[in-house]
């Protein structure tokens, strides 16, 4: 077990794992509890844009594939929380934070999904972003969160593939739906960069973070990455990224693209996104309607402990 600052050092250094007993700098603590329990929240109110969706898929086969997406991002709310809480914080007060608007949660979802071609552009974009940013994390220096981002990573990338395969079938189509798919990439292309974070010159946490390991890239790297990734795979099934300035560079071996509008990004920080209201509304209304659930788990445990004392 870790007990002083050298020891820690040195685990971080030769790439092993913190453990939640091992003796850790206080930053170091405070950061995790903040990056996890805001990948929680993200996970979580993830649900929300796409929930809307389930009773509108056009097929019973998307229905089916979408409820288990959604699904599956509940459940990594749930190993996130659980990986917070190794750090010696309490789920119910991680939740009040972000009921009340406290806690932060990923800009990407107070944005409006208003056609099935979003649903689209939410898979392949958005989870496709998410990958790239948690893949690395699952060799972050913290053993709870690197764990749990293996299983997460391995259904992100069950998420992608169908947010994608929704784009092929729509550029399959007729022109409408073609013009479907291409509004919608063009609405989501830029808050889908917004997501790997600030530049990497306003990044207040990165540095210290990569120096403990809980990141291994950058924000700009990881968000490069992106736009290398996704490309090709729009131009594979004709759809154009809304970007003018966008174009491969042969001499670093990747694209040059357009400036991100950091304001608008600030803005939806701060709130004022187009559903931040609406997304918290919903999410309170979801708790105070399951507080008789809570309740009867609490009673039942209750009871249980009240026999095992008995016994
Ligand atoms: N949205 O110093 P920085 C998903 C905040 S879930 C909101 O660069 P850091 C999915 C940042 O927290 C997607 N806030 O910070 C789910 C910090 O604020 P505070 C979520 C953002 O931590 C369902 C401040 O800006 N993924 O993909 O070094 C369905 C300064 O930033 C954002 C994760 O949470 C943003 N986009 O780097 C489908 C992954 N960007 O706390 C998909 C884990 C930055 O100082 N998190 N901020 O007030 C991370 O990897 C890192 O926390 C970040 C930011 C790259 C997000």
């Amino acid at each position: 077990m870790i007990q002083t600052l050298e020891e820690f050092d040195a685990y971080v250094a030769a790439e092993k794992k913190i453990e939640p007993k091992d003796w850790m700098p206080d930053g170091y603590r405070k950061t995790l509890i903040r990056q996890i329990s805001q990948h929680a929240h993200s996970e979580v109110v993830g649900m929300l844009p796409e929930g809307n969706w389930i009773t509108r898929a056009p097929s019973l086969q998307r229905k089916a594939i979408l409820l288990a997406k959604v699904q599956d991002e509940a459940g990594h709310g749930l190993y996130l929380y659980s990986a917070a809480e190794t750090l010696g914080v309490e789920r119910s007060d991680l939740v009040d934070d972000l009921l009340s608007g406290k806690a932060k949660y990923s800009s990407i979802f107070n944005y409006p999904v208003l056609t099935w071609a979003d649903i689209g552009a939410i898979g392949w974009l958005v989870d496709g972003a998410a990958i790239l940013n948690q893949v690395p994390l699952c060799r972050c220096s913290y053993g709870p969160y690197s764990r749990s981002m293996i299983r997460v990573c391995k259904e992100e990338s069950f998420h992608q593939r169908q947010g994608y395969s929704i784009m092929v079938e729509l550029m399959k189509g007729n022109e409408a739906q073609r013009e479907m798919a291409q509004d919608a990439l063009n609405r989501w292309w830029w808050p889908s960069l917004m997501m790997f974070g600030p530049s990497d010159k306003d990044s207040e946490h990165s540095s210290q973070n990569m120096k403990w390991k809980i990141k291994r890239f950058t924000n700009d790297e990881l968000r490069q990455r992106m736009v290398d990734m996704t490309v090709p795979q729009a131009e594979c099934i004709g759809l154009k990224m809304p970007d003018n300035e966008l174009k491969w560079n042969d001499e670093t071996g990747h694209h040059d693209f357009g400036e991100i509008d950091w304001d608008e990004f600030y803005n939806v920080l701060a709130g004022n996104g187009p559903c931040n209201k609406e997304r918290l509304a919903v999410r309170n209304k979801a708790h105070n309607d399951g507080a008789w659930v809570r309740e009867g788990a609490v009673a039942y445990a209750e009871k249980k402990k009240r026999k095992r004392l008995k016994a």
